[in-house]
Formats: structure tokens, sequence, C-alpha cells
């Protein structure tokens, strides 16, 4: 184990992987405005290098922030002598690097004798190895489409789930942040699962006599790759624009809806920088015109972690839509029935009350183009590991989020519009 460990950072080291060694997570909840004014100081200091993973809203909301070992007595400091609450909520970052590093050099090795663990981290080729894999093992039900490319030239792998002919559709993306890995290893689990559902299980089955599904499990591969090979922490994609160091845009700010408003920042090196125009990013770009291509997409869902959240929309502006009741009922049945499994809590309503205002969000973007069953999942946890969630934590994760996805489905093939 600990030869392995060892190997695993030297691996690291030798690859220039960025190492996060004594960097912690903080959760601090400011107790009043004032407190929230001092933290507006620190999250506006670049030179800081903090990684806000759930950012700073009002007073009595929990604040997570990974601090660099570097800054971590002087930003203590600081909260002490503001008596801002806080307390270590993960106390060597780069512990859990190395643990899911070990981990996924164990799957490697074990890999040879046997079929694909959906239950392992695994890297981008592995995971379009696989979508070709269920493509081959179920050529009646699963297809792949192209839908692009990314920013670097890579393919947006889109797997199709469909009886035939071309019925109203179902879509669902994960990855838009490349760091989320549980969404992708969520996703992928779905997809075998959808496909091996058919035919045995009766609602997967009259849900695909209906309707067909879009999946795909990489929304931002650039983003995911640079997050195995340079830096875990990467959120953004990687498009690069003359006059700046700074690379990459968050995808989740990209989308015309609101693109520009409140809740996204005009600061390239920013990790929620809208970037210059909506549509800016191929790969927004690229579903964006797939979906207007297709033209009968009647839901869209969207994978995200962590804070187990069960969203829809408006993120852009804090007013209801006029589905509000609707799609609150949906979501707080599918919310319950992912509950039902392990008793994972979620919180269910609109982005903007939910989490916070954000504009440019992708269902955002897909509601107001008329799709009216929006939906964002914040999968596991509420913390304690946040992005960088153990392996062991994915079966139930994906387990759990299928009981809250069926429910979505179904009620979209039962209220057609
Ligand atoms: C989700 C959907 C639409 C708008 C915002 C969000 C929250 C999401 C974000 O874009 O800031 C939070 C996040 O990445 C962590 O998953
Ligand atoms: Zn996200």
């Amino acid at each position: 184990m600990r030869s392995i460990l060892f190997f695993g950072a030297l691996i690291g080291y030798i690859s220039c992987q960025e190492t996060f060694v004594g960097d912690q997570v903080l959760e601090i909840i400011p107790r009043n405005e004032e407190q929230v004014k001092h933290l507006r100081q620190l999250e506006t200091e670049a030179y800081l290098q903090l990684d806000f993973w759930k950012p700073l809203t009002t007073a009595g909301e929990k604040v997570h922030v990974r601090i660099p070992f570097s800054r971590l007595q002087g930003i203590k400091v600081f909260l002490e002598s503001y008596e801002i609450p806080y307390s270590i909520m993960i106390e060597d970052v780069q512990v859990l690097l190395d643990r899911e590093n070990e981990e996924m050099l164990f799957h490697r090795r074990k890999k040879s004798s046997g079929s694909f663990n959906f239950g392992a981290y695994h890297t981008l080729e592995e995971i379009f190895q696989e979508m070709d894999n269920l493509v081959e093992k179920y050529p009646d039900l699963v297809s792949k489409l192209q839908i692009g490319y990314s920013f670097e030239k890579r393919p947006m792998n889109v797997l199709k789930f469909s009886t035939g002919g071309n019925k109203p559709a179902i879509w669902l993306d994960a990855g838009i942040h490349a760091r989320e890995w549980v969404t992708h290893a969520t996703a992928l689990w779905t997809a075998n699962q959808i496909a091996s559902d058919y035919g045995k299980d009766p609602s997967v089955t009259a849900l695909l006599d209906t309707m067909d599904i879009f999946l795909l499990p990489v929304t931002n591969p650039d983003g995911y790759v640079f997050s195995h090979t340079k830096n875990r922490m990467w959120r953004k994609t990687r498009s690069k624009a003359s006059g700046s160091f700074c690379v990459g845009v968050d995808p989740n700010r990209n989308w015309d809806a609101g693109f520009g408003g409140p809740g996204a920042s005009d600061n390239r090196c920013s990790d929620s920088y809208r970037g210059p125009s909506a549509n800016s990013e191929v790969e927004v770009k690229s579903i964006v015109d797939f979906i207007k291509n297709h033209g009968g997409i009647k839901a869209f869902i969207t994978l995200h972690s962590y804070s187990q959240l069960l969203m829809f929309p408006y993120g852009y502006k804090c007013s209801r839509s006029n589905d509000f009741d609707e799609l609150n009922e949906v979501a707080q049945i599918a919310a319950e029935s992912v509950t039902s499994l392990y008793g994972t809590k979620y919180k269910v309503g609109p982005i903007c009350s939910v989490i916070y205002q954000a504009s440019g969000g992708s269902i955002d973007w897909s509601y107001d183009y008329g799709i009216k069953y929006s939906f964002a999942f914040e999968l596991r946890d509420t913390g304690r590991h946040g992005f960088l969630l153990p392996a062991n934590q994915i079966l139930p994760t994906a387990e759990e989020t299928w009981k809250g996805l069926k429910k979505i489905m179904e009620y979209v093939r039962d209220h057609p519009y």
C-alpha cells in the first residue's frame, strides 16, 4: 500500500502534475454581512490563489474554499482576527489525490483480466473505449454519434439509445466541469444500465419504445484530460485566446441565456469566466447546434457535482419560471426517489434560490429554447470529499441518481407536449 502510494506520487511528479501537498479545504460560515464583506476581500485577491469550491453568497451560508499550503497560516489568522467561524473540511488535499491515483493504478493493472469496472475512475481513452464496447454489445439499441470536436480537437461522442426511427428525445450530459469526475462515471454507468435494462425493466422498455435518449458522458473532454494529466482541480475548457496567460472558459457560463449577467466573471483568469461571447466555446456550440438541428428534444438534464441538489430554471434571474410548480413537483418526486435508496438527502429548487444567481447556464438556455423539462443535478457529496469523491462511492451514487433520472424520464414520457 505504502509503496503504491509512493509510486503514485512519483508518477504524478514525473508527469508534471500540479501537487496540492498540505492544501486544506475550509468550511467557513460568515455570521453577518460584515464578515461577508471581509471574505469578499479575500475572494478578489487573485494572488492568494484561493479555489472556491462553494462560493461565497450571504451570511449564514457555508463557503468551501481550497487554500494553498503557503497561504494557510495567513488566511487562518485573517479569519480569526474577524472572528469568522471556520472548520477544516479536508486536512490535506494531496492525501485524497494520492489515494485516488493509487486506486486508478490498481484498476489499470487489474483490468486486463476482466470487464470494465464501472466503480472506478477512468481516463478519457478508457471511457471512449467503453462507449465503443457498448455500441458493439448492443448494436440494435446503442449507436455513437459525433456531434463535433473540442477546442483541442477531441471528439464530442454522444451515445444514442433508440429502438428505431427518430422519436422525441431526452438529452443527458455529464462532465461539463472537468473536475466533477463522479458525473462522468455516473453517466457511463447509466449508459450501461439503460442498455442492459431494455427488455428487462418494464419502465425502461416503455420509455425507449416511445423516446430516444442522447447521452454525452464527457462534455468537456479537454478539461477532463487536463484534470488527469496536469491539474486535478481544473474546471473550465482549455480554449486559448491571445493577450492573456489564462486559459479556458467556464462552459456553464457560456450559454446564450442571460449571457454576461450576474453570477459570471469577465475576468479570463476566473474559474467562472463567461468567455468573450455566448457559444464561444466549441463544446457548447456543438451541443446547441445538435439540439437545434434535432428539433425533438423534450428534456435536458445535466450532471454536476457536488452538493446533492436537484435544480431547475432559472439561474440568470431569480424570478419564477412559468413552469415553476410543475418542475418543482417533478424534481421533488425525483429527489425523494434518489433518497429512497441510501438515504442521500437532496435539496430541490430553482438554481437562483438553491445555490446562487448564475448566468449563461445550460439548463436556462434549454428551458428558454423551449425544452420545458430542464434539470441540473449536483451529485454527492456535501463537501466531506467534494470533487474528490472516493471511487467506492461511484456505484451507490450512480444507482441512486438513476432512480431520480428514471422518475424524470417517466414523467416526460407520460406528459408529451
Ligand atoms: C448549475 C446549473 C446551472 C447554473 C449553475 C449551476 C451550479 C454549478 C455552476 O455552474 O456554478 C455549480 C458547479 O459547477 C458545481 O457543480
Ligand atoms: Zn459543475
